[in-house]
């Protein structure tokens, strides 16, 4: 029998933690899952996946300097996935310092682990497809230029370079995954899929009388994370460390997530008014259930992003399933259980 191998996820208590230590459970992986003391006691994404007895979990602040190497002291990893982030583009506008050091330099921090203790460890890297930002090709893929219009979206592609900068100077197994928007019923609550999803399903269980939001003519490439994660393992599985963009390849405005939302719902709307007077109205009683509040603009707006994953294709052999349509049904069916239940 072949010895299990181990694996460290930071960010174990977020969406992909959640999904990623599952998928690598069911591979019969030991996972370590690493946290800051403040997420303890709440893992109910784990809960939720009947997993959370499963994980060996450690504590790791990012932002700390020595606790990472504690870490590679004590367990002798196969792979690493730093998943752990301030993962919100509107926070790090107000929190740009924390952002730079949790998101950008925690990669380095156990970047310098791999390479003083653990050279053989492969290493994934989160990166974003928020680093094209203000975009410039129409597709984006491996090859094109980068444009970060966030400290959130700087400090990944930082991360980003330093995680391709490591692997040529001292030859490590270190990739980045490229990974465009994914969503799914473990999403946070602050990015604009759920709170469009649980607001809507509050609104029809008269939990809520209307919904308000930002930009909605901002486009995003969105899918589902369960099968995300499945393309980071495969990452560190090549041969060769490379990097990847992970996509569906198409892309929807967040107008167009809300109209799914409400058809999914059987709600019959209409959009009236202009810029941050658009209103989304219910014809059956003209009452309002969404408005545009300028609270939730960001200072500089990523408009659209729009993933090639190509090589991804050929390569790993992955690709999207899951449509934005069944996205929305995914997301939505989960959020009713809730009130079914009651
Ligand atoms: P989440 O926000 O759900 O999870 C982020 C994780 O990082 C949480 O476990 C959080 O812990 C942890 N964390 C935050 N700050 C610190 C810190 N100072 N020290 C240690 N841990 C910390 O993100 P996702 O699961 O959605 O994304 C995973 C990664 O992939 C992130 O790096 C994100 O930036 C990146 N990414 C995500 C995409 C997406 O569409 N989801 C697309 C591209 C990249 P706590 O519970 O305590 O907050
Ligand atoms: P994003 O996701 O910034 O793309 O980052 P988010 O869901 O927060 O925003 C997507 C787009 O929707 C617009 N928007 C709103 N967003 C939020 N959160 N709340 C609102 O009320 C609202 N109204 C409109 C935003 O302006 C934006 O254009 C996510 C994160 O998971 C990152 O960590 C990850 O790197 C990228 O996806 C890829």
């Amino acid at each position: 029998m072949s010895k299990k191998k181990i694996a460290l996820i930071t960010g174990i208590s977020g969406q992909d933690g959640a999904y990623l230590a599952e998928l690598l459970l069911n591979k019969n992986y030991i996972v370590v899952g690493s946290d800051r003391r403040s997420a303890r006691n709440d893992q109910w994404r784990l809960r939720k996946l009947k997993i959370e007895n499963k994980i060996i979990f450690e504590e790791l602040e990012l932002a700390e300097v020595f606790e990472a190497e504690r870490l590679f002291k004590k367990y002798n990893f196969d792979e690493v996935y730093n998943l752990a982030a301030q993962s919100f583009v509107k926070s790090s506008f107000s929190s740009p310092i924390n952002t730079s050091n949790v998101t950008g330099l925690g990669a380095v921090r156990i970047l310098e682990c791999i390479r003083n203790i653990s050279p053989k460890t492969k290493f994934y890297q989160a990166s974003s497809s928020e680093m094209y930002g203000d975009i410039l090709e129409k597709k984006q893929n491996e090859k094109t230029p980068f444009n970060p219009q966030s400290p959130y979206a700087i400090s990944k592609l930082y991360a980003h370079y330093m995680t391709s900068n490591y692997r040529k100077s001292y030859n490590l197994f270190a990739v980045s995954g490229i990974l465009f928007n994914h969503e799914s019923p473990l999403r946070g609550e602050e990015f604009i899929t759920k709170k469009i999803v649980k607001g809507f399903v509050e609104i029809i269980n008269n939990h809520k009388n209307f919904l308000e939001v930002g930009n909605i003519h901002a486009k995003r490439d969105w899918g589902f994370a369960k099968e995300y994660v499945e393309a980071m393992w495969l990452m560190l599985q090549r041969k060769t460390p490379k990097d990847y963009v992970v996509s569906t390849g198409k892309t929807y405005s967040v107008k167009d997530f809300i109209d799914l939302v409400v058809k999914y719902l059987n709600l019959k709307t209409r959009w009236v008014g202009k810029g941050i007077n658009q209103k989304l109205i219910n014809k059956k009683n003209n009452k309002t259930l969404l408005k545009i509040s300028k609270k939730y603009f960001r200072p500089a707006e990523v408009n659209i992003l729009l993933g090639d994953s190509a090589k991804a294709k050929k390569e790993l052999k992955w690709k999207a399933k899951t449509n934005l349509k069944q996205l929305v049904k995914i997301m939505v069916d989960d959020e009713m259980i809730k009130y079914v239940q009651n």
